[in-house]
């Protein structure tokens, strides 16, 4: 039996999962990838550059952001996920809240739902439930629209453990069986400075509730407020807190520069293996 924590153990490969926003607002690649063609050529990119999820986003979920209809996420999305379908045997994820979009991205070929909800919308539960896929759960203090006004927690780690725990259970009981079960603390998502670092040194405690660990940090504002940079400007500080996720209990980190990050992974894997064996 290892006595390693898992801040020392070789561990299993950490995943990179490539930001694609089909959007026309979202916080640093608004508007880029509007057009499906243009959006396949940047997923296309991220795959070869060794990402292995591909997260297709139709809604920006950045503070302050409104909603779209239906029907209009779907026409974002789903012509994206089925021109990837046929080109890139990775997983394809959908970054959505909404039943509809989910069933119409996973017939398209999307094999994993990543819910910013955590399957909490009206049938988000049964729906994904009955899809057969893998599903990311995290955790959101408030809405999009309201969520960084004033985020208050008594004890951020423990009550996000405690919530992404029940979630979790709740899906098991919902038949999701475990095994396709991820959870995330939702950095930027209700938390201000203090939270997202709290959460960082709280990984672990995460990891240990059994599930992996999916980390999105990539360009956020705390990396802005921490080296006072640009959202297009932060891609030192999105490695490093990669890097630092990685060596902390983090099995998929979220990220839009994704050459880069899979180089730093490549090279803490090496140092870990040699570590291990
Ligand atoms: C959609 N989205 C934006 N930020 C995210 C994060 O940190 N984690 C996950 N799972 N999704 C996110």
């Amino acid at each position: 039996m290892t006595t390693l924590s898992p801040s020392v153990d070789s561990g299993p490969r950490v995943r990179v999962m490539g930001v694609l926003n089909v959007t026309p607002d979202s916080f640093s690649d608004g508007g880029l990838y509007l057009d499906p063609r243009t959006a396949l050529d940047r997923a296309l990119q991220m795959a070869a550059e060794g990402a292995d999820i591909i997260d297709v986003g139709g809604e920006s979920t950045r503070p302050g952001a409104g909603g779209i209809t239906v029907a209009e996420e779907i026409e974002r999305v789903v012509p994206v996920i089925g021109m990837l379908r046929a080109r890139f045997d990775g997983v394809i994820s959908v970054d959505t809240s909404k039943p509809a979009v989910m069933r119409a991205a996973v017939a398209a070929g999307a094999r994993m739902i990543n819910d910013v909800c955590a399957l909490q919308r009206e049938d988000a539960l049964p729906v994904a439930a009955g899809l057969g896929v893998d599903v990311c759960l995290m955790h959101m203090q408030g809405e999009p629209r309201s969520m960084q006004l004033a985020p208050r927690y008594d004890d951020v780690v423990t009550e996000v453990c405690g919530f992404l725990q029940a979630r979790a259970a709740a899906c098991v009981a919902a038949g999701l069986p475990a095994a396709r079960l991820s959870v995330d603390p939702g950095f930027g998502f209700g938390k201000d400075l203090a939270h997202n670092l709290a959460l960082l040194r709280g990984l672990p405690r995460l990891a240990a509730l059994g599930y992996p660990v999916v980390v999105g940090v990539s360009r956020k504002s705390m990396i802005g407020t921490l080296t006072g940079r640009a959202a297009g400007d932060r891609l030192h500080g999105s490695v490093a807190l990669a890097v630092y996720a990685a060596l902390h209990g983090a099995l998929i980190v979220r990220v839009h520069d994704v050459a880069a990050t899979v180089d730093a992974l490549r090279v803490i894997a090496a140092i870990r293996r040699e570590q291990g064996g």
